[in-house]
């Protein structure tokens, strides 16, 4: 028996890592096995990594690009291909679609392209479900607003999440059987219904 695989997406502070946590939680109440993951992070290596990419230090949109793709590499091979072989169920915090919006889409990389440096990384570990978040980037920005703390990539402001949230849809309509977009506006009871109800309707 294989476990089920299902990322979160998102611009930043469209709440994925809040609604990852809740649909976490509703999984295992159901009597699931459930590990949660973030990317870049989640191995010592993707930590170190995050600290990195998200730091203040410039970087050309390819650098950029391998680092997540290196990142993501060891989080498959040492967490969530193993989980998935054991049966559990993975909820990830962004994964590859993360890297095909922002670097291919928004960094102007090429979709394909960027797909095709996370291929032998990734092998055969592909979600079976990734649920996009959609919201407005100025939506998502007042979210985030009073937070204190600005990364490198929230800190190039909204034109970039503008172009990242067009890279989504153009991943949604790319992918339709896998990538669905839920509207991530009203409360976050609202929010996870939906999470919910398309997770229960497609897997
Ligand atoms: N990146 C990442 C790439 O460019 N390429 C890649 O391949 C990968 C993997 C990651 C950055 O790296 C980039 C994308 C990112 O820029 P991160 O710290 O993980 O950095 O950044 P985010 O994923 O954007 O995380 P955030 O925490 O900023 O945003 P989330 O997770 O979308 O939002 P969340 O859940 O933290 O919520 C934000 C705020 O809104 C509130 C929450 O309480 C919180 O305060 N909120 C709501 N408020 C009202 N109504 C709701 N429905 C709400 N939902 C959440």
């Amino acid at each position: 028996m294989t476990g089920t695989f299902i990322s979160l997406e998102g611009v930043d502070g469209s709440g994925k890592s809040t609604q990852a946590v809740m649909l976490a939680d509703a999984l295992r109440d159901r009597g699931h096995e459930v590990m949660h993951v973030r990317e870049p992070g989640g191995t010592p290596l993707g930590e170190a990594v995050r600290d990195v990419v998200l730091g203040p230090d410039a970087m050309t949109p390819w650098a950029e690009a391998f680092l997540f793709a290196a990142a993501r590499a060891q989080l498959v091979a040492d967490v969530i291909g193993p989980a998935i072989d054991a049966g559990t169920w993975v909820v990830a915090d962004r994964f590859l679609d993360s890297s095909l919006a922002y670097q291919g889409a928004a960094r102007g990389l090429g979709i394909d392209r960027v797909a095709a440096v996370n291929g032998p990384g990734i092998g055969d570990c592909m979600p079976d479900l990734t649920i996009i978040l959609d919201i407005p980037p100025g939506a998502a920005t007042d979210r985030r607003a009073g937070r204190g703390s600005v990364d490198r990539i929230e800190g190039e402001g909204e034109a970039l999440q503008e172009s990242v949230a067009e890279g989504y849809r153009e991943v949604a309509r790319r992918y339709p059987d896998r990538v669905h977009l839920v509207s991530a506006e009203g409360t976050l009871d609202e929010v996870h219904a939906r999470v919910m109800a398309t997770v229960v309707g497609t897997l």
